[in-house]
């Protein structure tokens, strides 16, 4: 991998008559470049903005005349793409996609497993495609005679009101938002651009079977499928940054990426003034011999940033705010020139590490519903660390390693009282012994996150018993001032926002 995708995001218009492309306001940081494109054949056109880490954005967009592609993110089956489609080493994640369609048309992008949003116009046709988990979030406005598209929905509230939006059966609204839609994870929004009709295809589904395998069987697939998640993930030339708690499921990415690079790893550990992990971290660092640095953030500096946190996630989901606001600010914090960062996000949802339950039933029930609940939350939005220039990437949110841990049966994940069984058994020769065993604390716990944001309600007024549903409150009206209302997150006074939510709350 290049040590950064050639683009981060995009914001685009296709359009048959007037009305360009309203003002590119995004929480991503990087150059902008303007793309203006007359497809041959078609009345439509289309202006773009391409938001990008590097001098230019050539590798995130393609044009063969008649089909234009934009894509933010990138590819990890590269290889497999090239071959099937015959296209050269050169050849761009753009160009990939592009050859990928001739060949197979919307069913292209059953076959891309990447970390990625693309749009792609030929015809009278708009395709709005996600990633298998909608990983790099991407939103629709679609009414006839212009269709716009971006990776930040608040590059779209900026269009002003929806003269005839169509219906968009199965894809989400946004909240505040009128006429704007989510592109469901998995999926493509095909778009006509003369009628802003819209159809929804599947192209990923969260397996809903299980799979009994011996213990060997489980614990060799799990390690191979994750060493090949995590070494696809590593820059061809320097050194990786690896987010490390000192959990299995970070230190277990640390390990791989360590295991398969002679150059070493670079790890990093932020801790809190009320809260730390990093005696947990320091282990896993010596025992691999990374570069380790630990970054100590003031709670109250933290608690500033949730209006940066939800301007960047676009999540309306307080719990999954809680968990990215210690991230938002360990990116913010690096500092340094623009990095890929590996973490070990997500390998608790297909493990159902979240939910300390012993009885194998209701641990499957818990995996089946995170796994039917996660789209739209945002929690893998690589907004977050473009915010800072850096791209983040999650091995354990893989396509082959996601249907692997979900699929695999919850005696599996469950097991010897261990949580995340299968997980741990298969880091055992590469990491410490009280890494591998250690139980799950969430990084809103291992930071002190959730007990600061709940110190900040009750702080203004809140009764125990308030404290969830007006952090609620406070996440939505932080959404509706920075995504929605367009006001510039540093802006924004939170201790307002938080006793305007209280004293409305009790209204
Ligand atoms: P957690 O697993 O604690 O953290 C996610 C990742 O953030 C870690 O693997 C690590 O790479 C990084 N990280 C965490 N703490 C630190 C730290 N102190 N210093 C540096 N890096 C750190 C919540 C959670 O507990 O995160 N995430 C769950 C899923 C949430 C539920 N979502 C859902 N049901 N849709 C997860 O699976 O990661
Ligand atoms: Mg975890």
């Amino acid at each position: 991998m290049p040590e950064l995708p050639p683009a981060f995001g995009f914001l685009a218009s296709a359009h048959t008559g007037g009305g360009g492309l309203p003002a590119p306001v995004f929480a991503t940081r990087g150059r902008h470049t303007r793309l203006d494109a007359r497809l041959g054949g078609s009345p439509v056109e289309v202006d773009a903005v391409l938001v990008h880490p590097g001098a230019d954005a050539a590798g995130a967009h393609a044009c063969d005349g008649t089909t234009l592609v934009l894509f933010a993110g990138e590819i990890h089956n590269r290889d497999e793409i090239r071959a099937a489609a015959d296209l050269p080493a050169s050849a761009s994640d753009a160009e990939l996609v592009a050859g990928l369609f001739e060949k197979y048309a919307v069913h292209a992008f059953r076959i891309v497993n990447g970390r990625y949003a693309a749009l792609l116009v030929t015809g009278s046709r708009v395709l709005a495609a996600t990633d298998h988990a909608g990983s790099v979030p991407l939103y629709v406005r679609p009414e006839p005679g212009r269709v716009l598209v971006a990776t930040e929905v608040k590059a779209l509230a900026g269009a002003g009101a929806v003269v005839r939006g169509a219906p968009v059966p199965g894809a989400r609204r946004v909240r505040g938002l009128t006429g704007l839609h989510q592109v469901p994870a998995g999926a493509v929004l095909d778009v006509r651009t003369d009628t802003g009709a819209v159809t929804v295809h599947r192209t990923w589904a969260p397996p809903s079977h299980r799979l009994l395998m011996p213990e060997d069987e489980a614990v060799a697939r799990v390690r191979t499928a994750l060493e090949r998640a995590v070494v696809r993930r590593l820059p061809a030339v320097g050194r990786p940054l690896v987010v490390l708690s000192g959990g299995i499921d970070s230190s277990a990415v640390a390990a791989l990426a360590s295991g398969a690079l002679a150059s070493g790893i670079d790890t990093l550990s932020m801790g809190t003034d009320t809260s730390d992990e990093f005696p947990q971290a320091r282990v896993v660092a010596a025992h691999l011999g990374s570069a380790h640095r630990e970054v100590t953030i003031a709670s109250a500096d933290l608690l500033s940033l949730l209006p940066h946190t939800v301007h960047a996630c676009e999540s309306t989901d307080p719990e999954v705010v809680e968990y990215l606001l210690p991230l938002t600010a360990l990116y913010r914090r690096m500092g340094g020139p623009p990095r890929r960062v590996l973490t070990g996000y997500g390998a608790d949802i297909p493990l159902g590490g979240m939910h300390r339950e012993d009885r194998l039933p209701n641990l499957d029930t818990a995996v089946a519903h995170d796994m039917d609940t996660f789209d739209g939350l945002n929690e893998m939005s690589p907004v977050l660390s473009t915010a800072a220039g850096h791209w983040s990437t999650h091995p354990y949110w893989d396509r082959d390693v996601l249907e692997l841990l979900t699929s695999l049966e919850a005696g599996l994940k469950r097991r010897h009282g261990r949580d995340k069984w299968v997980l741990r058994a298969a880091m055992t020769e590469l990491l410490p012994a009280e890494t591998v065993n250690r139980p799950k604390l969430g990084v809103h716990e291992g930071s002190g996150t959730t007990a600061s944001f709940s110190a900040l309600v009750r702080r203004a007024g809140a009764a125990e018993e308030e404290v969830a549903a007006f952090k609620a409150r406070v996440v939505q009206a932080l959404f509706d001032r920075t995504v929605v209302g367009g006001v510039h997150p540093d802006e924004v006074d939170i201790e307002e926002i938080v006793a305007k939510a209280v004293a409305e709350g009790r209204g």
